[in-house]
């Protein structure tokens, strides 16, 4: 049976990021904006709101919400700016539910519970200078050195890299393996050889982190390994499952901004003697971005249901993502559109929204990479595999190490 109504906990989950943001982001993202400032106070309130680990199981420091419940954060939290979605997608999205789906029992009590509580952050470095779409051409490496590793390397476009404690890092063990020879590992900031730099100038997300990070002869345990050796590119794109989720949510809350400020502008501003919201070429592009957001919404929902049910959901994961990005950048040029020469100054915040909405058509697979994949799975080109780990089913029950695997 289906279903589109939200639960009352999930209202009042949406209700309380939605005032949150209106209190504590809106009234300061412009000056964060222009200077290029990362506020990480906003992360430490997000966690006493139990918002740094929405859906990770209680049992993990989580607040134990179904998947669908990050959306709502995700939506309600780029609403306000892209950079604070940004940082809930790397941290809880590509690194704690990766570290759910397949970290040891140790693992998640060492990593998952203080980051689901927010008393840590984590971060996701796959990326690198020379290997974005095509990840399995990255170059840094980790050698086996009896009872650890040694990581050798660097990873660029690494979000919220100067405030997170841990990172999930995907390096060659062997080379002549191709992707097979990827593997996973947790890497902890302060160990010696690690070092990060945040990249200034980006067109978007400014109010964001991002940056390069480098490993000069990192001594990782072996106990951090993730999964087994060779699990690395699997592990990478089940992680991307999970953040192209968050990145798909987050765009219906770049919609959702364009349009509720593109409204007010259409009964503020007239021309010609009426309210611009009277012309009818005005009313065409609020309506592409009701559609598109409606569209997104139920893309995304659909993508989080089959999460909940314990399901594999990349090429719809997939779908949503490429949909919601494109759909947020054309609301967004819309919406500065509408504003006229209004929104091509900060005056207005529609500026900022198109300046954003252009890295998610970029980044965690590009708008190219989703078209391409949505091809192959039409024309029958790509399948995907039932995997031997996914993430636990919601209700989350009993989340004992069998179930999850
Ligand atoms: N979960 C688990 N395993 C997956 C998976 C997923 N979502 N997707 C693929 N795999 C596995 C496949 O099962 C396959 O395993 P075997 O080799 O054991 O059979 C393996 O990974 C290779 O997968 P695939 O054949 O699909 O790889 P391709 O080279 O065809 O395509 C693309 C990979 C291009 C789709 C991929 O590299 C990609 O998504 N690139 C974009 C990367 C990206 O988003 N980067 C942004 C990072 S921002 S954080």
């Amino acid at each position: 049976m289906m279903n589109f109504d939200f639960t009352e906990e999930q209202e009042l989950l949406r209700n309380t990021v939605r005032s949150f943001v209106d209190k504590e982001i809106m009234p300061y993202i412009k000056e964060w904006d222009e200077k290029q400032h990362f506020e990480t106070s906003i992360l430490t309130r997000l966690a006493d709101l139990g918002l740094m680990g929405v859906c990770i199981p209680e049992q993990y420091g989580g607040s134990g919400m179904d998947y669908n419940s990050l959306a709502i954060v995700c939506e309600e939290l780029e609403r306000g700016d892209m950079a604070f979605r940004t940082a809930v997608s790397v941290h809880t999205g590509l690194n704690s539910m990766t570290l759910l789906q397949w970290g040891t029992e140790e693992q998640k009590q060492k990593y998952l519970v203080p980051q689901s509580k927010g008393q840590k952050v984590g971060a996701f470095g796959l990326t690198e200078p020379n290997a974005g779409s095509d990840v399995a051409a990255m170059q840094t490496t980790a050698r086996d050195a009896g009872d650890h590793y040694v990581l050798n390397g660097s990873k660029t476009w690494i979000s919220i890299c100067d405030a997170a404690d841990h990172f999930l890092v995907f390096a060659y063990t062997d080379k002549s393996k191709k992707h097979h020879g990827i593997s996973a590992f947790i890497v902890e900031r302060t160990w010696e050889g690690f070092s990060s730099k945040a990249i200034k100038g980006k067109l978007g997300i400014r109010a964001g982190n991002t940056g390069e990070i480098f490993f000069d002869n990192v001594k990782v345990p072996k106990e951090n390994l993730l999964g087994q050796e060779g699990d690395g590119f699997k592990i990478a794109m089940s992680a991307l499952d999970n953040g192209r989720f968050t990145v798909a949510a987050g765009a219906c809350g770049t919609i959702m901004a364009s349009l509720e400020a593109s409204v007010k502008y259409c009964h503020e501003r007239s021309t010609f003697g009426k309210e611009i919201g009277r012309h009818q070429l005005v009313q065409q592009m609020i309506a592409k971005m009701e559609a598109g957001l409606v569209q997104s919404r139920l893309l995304v929902y659909r993508a989080g249901c089959l999460k909940n049910q314990g399901k594999r959901n990349t090429r719809e994961t997939s779908l949503a993502k490429w949909q919601a990005c494109d759909y947020a950048y054309e609301a967004a040029n819309d919406a500065v559109q509408i504003h006229g020469a209004y929104g091509f100054s900060n005056e207005y915040p529609v500026e900022r929204y198109l300046r954003n909405a252009k890295a998610p058509v970029i980044y965690e697979g590009t708008r190219e990479i989703h078209t391409v994949m949505q091809g192959e799975y039409v024309l029958g080109y790509r399948v995907d595999k039932p995997l031997s780990n996914m993430l636990p089913a919601w209700p989350f029950e009993s989340v004992t190490e069998e179930a999850v695997k």
